[in-house]
């Protein structure tokens, strides 16, 4: 169940592993050959060692509980480290290459001490497709090992593409607290936040990520790698990365559609990659939930492949009602951190069933019950899950050239003025759309919930280069694609009446919206031209059967101009933050909108 070293055949990476090795120490070294029986041993040392908690009522599925200070990715500890700071730009953290690399070597430097240093070989993307890209991750966590074989393809063969001189992106990562001689271990060993560290080194493709055992700041293929470093790969190369779930919708006539949605982290994006339609004779299947690779193929046409092969989702608020399909994904074979733990042995979080047990373990392993004030289990509290067991995975989710999208979508969490739904007028006004994303924060990053943040493509945190040059390069895919671009849509499900009511029921109700998507890049419906986008009218949003008054739907497609005017001193001032590289097609487009305001 461990590669035997000797049998590496790519002698830069044996050189880097021992080089690694050399610095942080660690008692024991094992190369992962990805197995079920791998798997299995680290789970069964895990529960053995208090760890982690094997479920009673959830066949093959493990809870952990991680310390409090580490719940959560740590945008204030993020860094895209290059030579030059203008190429991370103001929206990333930066340190010079060399002080960030000689404080880093400081922190790893023996800090594997009495763990096992892991080379964990993966690969994003099928292992058969040309758009794939392998990483090598050391960690010193068993818990990062586990959720790395669902989350991404690990393996022998993963090893076997890498070849003798095949390049591969350097994934580093320690919790950063290693253990004196004889020292018992903490359940959720890491170390104190002004230690810990996730950097990026694009220009080397390389990521270093110190002190936290958490999420993505751990499982290093998922927003390190298929995001910040891809998307400096994907912009050198031609192609783009993306923070988008992809999904297949199919019409009743057999027609299938395909679409990428960019929404900030925790604002359903999981729940819409899932959705099952309330509209007869449509059908939605789940291609990805998170990440989006997308190269322009032979014909002409945007092609997405989902880099990752499992589903590290929001637990709180998933439950029959929001997410069927994510609750059957769930039911086996998964990875559970920070829910709670129920008398007979299964997770509970808040809002996954109407009445909430009578007791319970709380994420933090006291006694909880309803009346304790507190959640049971954290806001951020996680599930890992295998992507093959979502019911209504796409049959084309690991298609090596991937799926053709028709259509994008841009959105966040907006309790006013933002409305249903609204088609750009064309691709350039459609990237001034997703340029000035923005949502109610969430408690994905340590931080502020529920203040107003620009969030541009849902990229914010994981662009990894200069957001001015990404809005450009936005522009220049579009001028490659021309009339095979997707068109654009911006969507908020998200809106509240003045009495504070949801506007719009949500959940499986959303196909009606993306319905109306089809339709319009079929040109079978007709849109409104407002001032701030086509918008459907009443008659040709499919609202058969739904009960919804007339009041709310017209408020949820009204324009407040006088709102909108304020929205636009609002993106003039983001704009202004993130610098002299945005694009001035994108600055005509604010004066535009105001011109259009104004009318
Ligand atoms: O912790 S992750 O970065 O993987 C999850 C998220 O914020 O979307
Ligand atoms: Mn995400």
């Amino acid at each position: 169940m461990s590669i035997d070293p000797k049998t590496i055949r790519h002698e830069h990476l044996s050189e880097w592993v021992n080089e690694i090795t050399h610095l942080c120490k660690p008692d024991k070294v094992h190369w992962c050959d990805g197995s079920v029986e791998e798997y299995e041993t680290l789970s069964k040392e895990m529960v053995d060692n208090g760890v982690a908690i094997k479920l009673r009522a959830r066949k093959n599925c493990l809870l952990f509980r991680s310390t409090a200070s580490d719940v959560a990715r740590v945008e204030d500890r993020t860094y895209i480290s290059t030579k030059d700071q203008d190429e991370a730009g103001p929206t990333n953290n930066w340190v010079h290459i060399d002080e960030l690399k000689k404080t880093m070597i400081g922190l790893y430097d023996g800090c594997m001490k009495g763990r096992t240093l892991y080379v964990i070989p993966f690969s994003m993307g099928p292992i058969n497709s040309s758009l794939s890209r392998i990483g090598i991750e050391i960690t010193d966590s068993p818990y990062v090992v586990c959720n790395m074989h669902i989350m991404t393809r690990v393996g022998t063969d993963v090893l076997e593409k890498l070849g003798d001189n095949g390049d591969f992106i350097y994934c580093l990562h320690s919790v950063g607290a290693p253990l004196e001689e004889g020292e018992e271990d903490v359940s959720w060993p890491c170390a104190p936040m002004e230690k810990k560290y996730v950097s990026h080194f694009p220009e080397e493709n390389t990521i270093w990520s110190f002190g936290s055992g958490y999420g993505g700041n751990a499982l290093l293929g998922k927003k390190c790698l298929s995001l910040r470093i891809a998307s400096a790969i994907a912009r050198r190369e031609g192609w783009m990365a993306e923070h988008m779930l992809i999904l297949r919708m199919t019409g009743p006539d057999g027609k299938c559609y395909h679409i990428g949605a960019a929404f900030p982290s925790a604002c359903g994006k999981t729940n819409l990659a899932m959705l099952q339609p309330t509209i007869p004779g449509w059908k939605c299947e789940c291609v990805g939930d998170d990440i989006a690779w997308m190269h322009i193929g032979e014909d002409g046409r945007l092609y997405a492949i989902n880099p990752e092969s499992g589903f590290f989702g929001v637990a709180p608020g998933t439950s029959y009602k929001s997410n069927p399909m994510a609750m059957d994904t769930l039911k086996e074979n998964c990875i559970f951190a920070n829910c709670a733990l129920t008398p007979d042995g299964d997770v509970w979080w808040e809002d996954m069933t109407t009445t909430p047990p009578a007791k319970a373990i709380d994420w933090k392993g006291r006694d909880w019950t309803p009346d304790s004030g507190e959640p049971a289990a954290n806001p951020n509290a996680r599930f890992t899950a295998p992507a093959a067991q979502c019911p209504v995975i796409c049959p084309d989710w690991e298609s090596p050239k991937g799926v053709p999208i028709d259509i994008f979508i841009f959105g966040g969490r907006r309790a006013s003025m933002v409305p249903l739904v609204m088609e750009a007028f064309d691709w350039e006004h459609g990237v001034f759309l997703g340029s000035t994303a923005a949502s109610e924060t969430t408690a994905a990053n340590i931080g502020a919930v529920g203040t107003l943040r620009r969030d541009p493509f849902a990229m914010k945190p994981f662009c990894g280069y200069n957001m001015g040059d990404y809005f450009q390069h936005w522009l220049n895919m579009g001028k490659k694609l021309g009339d095979k671009a997707p068109k654009i849509f911006y969507v908020n499900w998200f809106r509240k009446s003045s009495d504070n009511r949801w506007l719009w029921p949500g959940f499986g109700e959303n196909s009606r919206v993306l319905k109306w998507m089809c339709e319009r890049v079929d040109g079978t419906v007709t849109a409104n031209t407002t001032p701030i986008g086509l918008m459907p009218d009443k008659n040709s949003l499919d609202l058969c059967g739904l009960d919804i008054a007339s009041k709310d739907l017209e408020e949820l497609l009204s324009v407040d101009r006088h709102a909108w005017l304020l929205e636009v001193e609002d993106i003039r001032k983001h704009y202004g933050q993130i610098g002299d590289r945005v694009p001035d097609r994108l600055k005509d487009q604010i004066d535009k909108l105001e011109e259009r305001l104004k009318e």
